[in-house]
């Protein structure tokens, strides 16, 4: 075990990155300094939990996150949680600049949020889960590291969410494949985070079009829109995602870390300033009989679907 969970809990509150990029990072290496255990002792080896894998290749400063939750790598509380504690853990690792997200469940990269976390819940649970996705958000959307989604299967919404938070996304080019942000279809509607940040990535005509209509794009449609930035065969996107990391690895940190600040932080900054009220409506919105009738059929829906 690295880190434990009490240290990791004392983390910066504000999200990782800052626009005084540098400021944030010498604070990161002072307390790293103070929480590494002695060189001698501290051997790099994969670390694998219940959700996912995390491979951290030393010598080239980029870790693997692997999801592994089968069937379809939902968005669980328990999935989230594992998710930040191993992004919080990669963040203060200062070997570690790179990460790449990927599933390792064939067809699927993630199905988005777990449905069943927000079907039948109790008001206390349904903010405990919320907390939770924005957490995954917070980190992975204000990460120091270069992000890169290697999509290697559909991805609705909350799934879809995680590709849009990373700095640039390759997809499998399998006309099979979907993704996109599909709220209103299941009769809920994208948080004005989740707007943000597709906005950040196609622009505000096309998030129009694709927020009301719950548009799932295929592969090519994605990269079209700007959804993705690359296809590739599927048996390429590992390599392919290495080597794009390499090329933004070759930029010196202080100032891509700077760049991204400058760009990310009035988006992270929304949240963090309207954490609590988002975590409010969520429950408001989610407790609502009529929300919860929606969210029955369609997971009554997912069932038959595959009988
Ligand atoms: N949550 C929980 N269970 C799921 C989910 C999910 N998101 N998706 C699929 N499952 C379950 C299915 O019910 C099925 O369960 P079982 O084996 O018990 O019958 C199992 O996973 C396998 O599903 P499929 O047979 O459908 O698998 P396929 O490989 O054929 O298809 C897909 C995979 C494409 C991922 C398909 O399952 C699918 O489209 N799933 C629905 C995805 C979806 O709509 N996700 C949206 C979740 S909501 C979200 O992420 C953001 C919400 C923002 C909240 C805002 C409120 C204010």
């Amino acid at each position: 075990m690295f880190w434990t969970q009490s240290t990791l809990g004392a983390a910066h509150p504000s999200g990782n990155l800052s626009l005084h990029g540098i400021k944030s990072l010498q604070y990161k290496s002072t307390r790293i300094l103070s929480q590494l255990p002695c060189k001698s002792s501290y051997q790099r080896r994969p670390f694998s939990n219940k959700n996912m894998t995390v491979e951290l290749d030393s010598n080239t400063g980029v870790a693997v996150i692997q999801m592994k939750k089968p069937p379809v790598n939902s968005l669980s509380l328990e999935f989230l949680t594992e998710f930040a504690i191993n992004m919080e853990k990669l963040e203060m690792d200062r070997e570690c600049r790179g990460v790449v997200l990927t599933s390792s469940i064939p067809k699927i990269f993630s199905a988005g949020l777990d449905i069943n976390e927000m079907y039948g819940k109790t008001p206390e649970h349904s903010g405990e889960f919320w907390r939770a996705v924005q957490e995954m958000w917070l980190k992975l959307y204000g990460s120091n590291m270069v992000t890169i989604a290697a999509i290697n299967g559909s991805s609705p919404a909350g799934g879809c969410l995680m590709a849009l938070a990373c700095d640039y996304r390759i997809m499998a080019d399998n006309p099979k494949y979907a993704i996109g942000l599909n709220e209103t279809k299941l009769g809920i509607v994208a948080p004005f985070w989740f707007k943000d940040s597709i906005i950040n990535v196609i622009g505000r005509r096309a998030t129009e079009h694709s927020l009301q209509l719950g548009l799932m794009y295929s592969a090519s449609d994605a990269l079209k829109v700007g959804l993705v930035d690359q296809l590739v065969p599927q048996d390429k996107i590992m390599t392919h995602a290495l080597s794009v990391m390499s090329e933004w690895l070759a930029i010196p940190d202080h100032a891509r870390q700077i760049t991204k600040s400058m760009m990310r932080k009035p988006t992270l900054d929304r949240l963090l300033t309207n954490r609590e009220s988002d975590i409010q409506n969520f429950v408001n919105f989610i407790s609502k009989d009529s929300i919860q009738k929606s969210l029955q059929l369609y997971l009554e829906m997912l069932k038959q679907r595959k009988s």
